[in-house]
């Protein structure tokens, strides 16, 4: 492992104004985002729509990496070039998810995220087709007695042993816990599992005496459950999320880019935004790193259709905008 190599890609990574899109939806949930604009999962389609969001003009301005899915690596634009080297002739860093999904960990229904056989191979195979980064996602459900400690222990572990194996082959691990925002806790309930969860993530990468300059955090925020009742607003949930990672994130890290993990559009950005007006001094970088937050509107307003293109990608290039401006403290609502 070349520590030069890693430093580069974080220099590369870290960049005030700019996040990560997270571009990697796996066939089944590309099936899912397709299937809502009544799109076929074929190959062909997927490829449109990673053509339609990776070729908008002008994204480098507000996003700095993209998180990759492993068939997107190998796909070529309309005009015949290869994803990847698309994204690094725009100076966008081109990343790849590396974990195979979720499989049974219990009987409480819980699921712990597998991809460790044979990892350092495939990302042999990833360097050589231009990705820099990885990512890996565990998933923790919330309700009165869940997560359960084994599932916690088993993902920190695991999400440890990934990034571990990221730098020996030079690349920069995103440590992706998500505490699902599905059910009707309490932003409390949030609260605690979070920081519970991030406690045990960084002492597993302590452990397994990973480089924290050389990772980048993607969590979720913390907030109500999606159907609880009196979500908090848009200031609690950027104080507690802020409370939350000071408590548990050493300031080592370079940066923290949350996932918008079923929040809307607008209240990925909303919230974002507000973290920055409130603590303009946070240890670190503070952006994001969204999927559906970034890509909704733009799907919607493409609808499968060529003719539609511009007014999608417009659509994209809208919220990559939005969100730059959140990581500066500079978007206000009246500029939706
Ligand atoms: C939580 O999902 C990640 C961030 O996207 P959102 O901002 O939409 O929440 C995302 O990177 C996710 O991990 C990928 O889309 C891959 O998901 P699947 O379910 O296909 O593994």
């Amino acid at each position: 492992m070349s520590s030069e190599e890693l430093k580069k890609t974080i220099q590369d990574m870290v960049v005030p104004g700019k996040g990560i899109l997270a571009a990697d939806e796996s066939t089944g949930t590309a099936g899912k985002r397709l299937a809502s604009i009544n799109a076929e999962n074929t190959e062909e389609m997927r490829r449109q729509y990673r053509n339609l969001i990776l070729t908008a003009n002008g994204m480098e301005e507000h996003v700095c990496g993209v998180i990759l899915f492993e068939e997107t690596l190998s796909q070529k634009s309309d005009s015949g070039v290869l994803f990847p080297e698309l994204l690094s002739s725009k100076g966008i860093v081109p990343g790849i998810k590396v974990d195979k999904g979720l499989v049974d960990l219990n009987d409480n229904g819980e699921k712990f995220t597998q991809g460790l056989d044979g990892l350092g191979e495939r990302l042999e195979g990833y360097k050589k087709l231009g990705a820099r980064f990885t990512k890996w996602r565990s998933v923790f459900s919330v309700s009165d007695t869940l997560p359960s400690p084994e599932l916690v222990k088993r993902n920190a572990s695991d999400l440890a042993k990934y990034a571990k194996i990221c730098h020996e082959h030079g690349f920069v691990p995103i440590v992706e816990p998500e505490v699902l925002i599905d059910g009707s806790h309490s932003i409390e309930r949030s609260y605690e599992v979070t920081e519970n969860v991030l406690q045990e993530v960084f002492a597993a990468l302590e452990s397994e005496n990973v480089a924290l300059e050389h990772c980048i955090l993607k969590p979720s925020m913390v907030i109500s459950g999606k159907e609880a009742s009196n979500r908090a607003d848009v200031e609690t949930v950027a104080k507690e999320t802020i409370r939350c990672l000071r408590t548990t994130v050493p300031a080592t890290l370079p940066s923290i880019n949350f996932l918008s993990g079923g929040q809307t559009s607008e209240e990925s950005t909303a919230h974002l935004n507000k973290m920055h007006v409130l603590d303009s001094n946070m240890p670190w970088y503070v952006s994001f790193s969204y999927g559906r937050a970034l890509q909704e509107h733009a799907l919607k307003a493409w609808a499968g259709k060529q003719e539609n293109l511009e007014a999608a990608q417009e659509a994209f290039m809208k919220r990559a905008k939005l969100n730059g401006l959140a990581t500066l403290g500079k978007y206000s609502e009246e500029m939706e």
